[in-house]
């Protein structure tokens, strides 16, 4: 199939994973052309099916706003009638499936040439925080339903879909998934001693994220403060965004800046992932939580929020603990008892892995898209009722 995956490249999770299945589409075969705003975090050199096209936004002196929509439905149609693509695969629907809905109309309107099929992948706070926003509502709804196929990356996320928006389209759940050949544990002695100092007893405590308010990253200051008191820690943040200064302060406040490391954005997480004894993520909300799986496949325990999708992903008490996300007494206990129990951490860790291996790699899920945009091509799915 010849398939263009839309999304946004930064760092973030549907950046992540969308250029995740692009390179395992285009290994099982397809012709994959991922179309953004910049060659995505985690590209292949010289990747054999895998072709990157940059949307440009030029600004103008009337403009007050950059029309990213516009040249972004103007690239699609570019690059499908060039390549005739069968798929457009709009990750993340604000404003990816309003693009891929516009171009998909310009190319219907053209006498001649193929009509590719629109696919939207929900992935979260496209739908939770901004796709419900009522600036945006309407628009992000429609969208959706025009898709001619919709996906969500949990039960969590579909179902919040259905109760936010009036979006009637049948939305098929796929799961995020991994590269199982790179995300596991590699773990290394040296640069584990640069955090620990060599200390045998010091555990390490690692958060990952963007850094928005949605991830509450002063709170894993919070918790990892409760930690800090009873067992010899340090808390690793890795990644940045508009919080992380808030979360350095509370370090500060709390008087444990010397156990708080900040390492900023950071392309590798697996290196860093493999020399952590913890994994915290108390969200307000993760349709996924894709960062915890990531820490799973690395045998990293986690202890998160128990909100939207990490049930799905984590299972209570057996592959890592889930509390209320205000329940920081308990995320700390948690995090204590792993960090203090060798026999505890080891089967938690065990689990997480051996769920991560099982269902959620590269194998199991890329072949239930593939699936799912040969019923979209053959028009196998239920139509939409408000389609046009
Ligand atoms: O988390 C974000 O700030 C944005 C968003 C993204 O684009 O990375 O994350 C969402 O998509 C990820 C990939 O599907 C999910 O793993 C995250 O759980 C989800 N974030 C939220 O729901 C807050």
């Amino acid at each position: 199939m010849n398939v263009g995956i839309v999304c946004y490249a930064s760092v973030g999770g549907s950046g992540i994973v969308a250029t995740e299945l692009a390179k395992a589409l285009a290994d099982r075969g397809h012709q994959v052309r991922l179309i953004s705003t910049e060659m995505p975090f985690r590209w292949p050199q010289y990747p054999a099916g895998l072709a990157f096209h940059a949307v440009q936004t030029p600004g103008y002196p009337l403009f007050r706003e950059p029309q990213y929509l516009l040249s972004l439905a103007n690239k699609i149609v570019q690059v499908s009638r060039e390549h005739g693509l069968d798929i457009i695969h709009a990750h993340y629907a604000i404003p990816h499936a309003a693009a891929a809905y516009l171009a998909r109309q310009i190319l219907s309107n053209a006498a001649d040439g193929k009509v590719p099929r629109v696919i939207t992948t929900l992935h979260g706070t496209d739908v939770t925080l901004i796709g419900s926003d009522s600036s945006y509502s309407e628009t992000a709804a429609f969208c959706i339903d025009q898709s001619d196929g919709v996906t969500a990356v949990s039960k969590s996320l579909r179902d919040h879909t259905y109760r936010q928006l009036p979006v009637r389209a049948d939305i098929q759940v796929i799961p995020n998934f991994l590269d199982c050949g790179i995300h596991r544990r590699s773990p290394d002695p040296d640069l584990r001693a640069r955090f620990t100092g060599g200390d045998e007893k010091m555990r390490l405590v690692i958060h990952v994220s963007n850094f928005r308010p949605v991830k509450r990253t002063d709170t894993v200051v919070d918790i990892f403060a409760r930690i800090h008191a009873r067992v010899p820690s340090r808390l690793l943040l890795v990644g940045d965004g508009p919080e992380l200064d808030k979360a350095g302060r509370r370090a500060r406040d709390l008087g444990i800046s010397n156990a708080v490391e900040q390492l900023g954005d950071q392309e590798q997480v697996v290196p860093l992932l493999s020399l952590a004894d913890l994994f915290l993520l108390p969200s307000e909300q993760e349709s996924f939580g894709l960062a915890a799986l990531e820490a799973m496949a690395c045998q990293v325990p986690v202890v998160a929020s128990d909100v939207g999708g990490l049930p799905e992903v984590i299972d209570h008490g057996v592959t890592g603990y889930l509390h209320p996300p205000h329940a920081i007494d308990a995320m700390a206990d948690s995090g204590v008892n792993l960090l203090t129990d060798a026999a505890l951490h080891r089967r938690v860790s065990e689990a997480a892995l051996a769920t991560v291996l099982q269902r959620f790699c590269a194998n199991a899920i890329v072949p239930q898209y593939e699936a799912f945009y040969r019923d979209v091509i053959a028009g196998r799915l239920a139509p939409t009722p408000t389609r046009v």
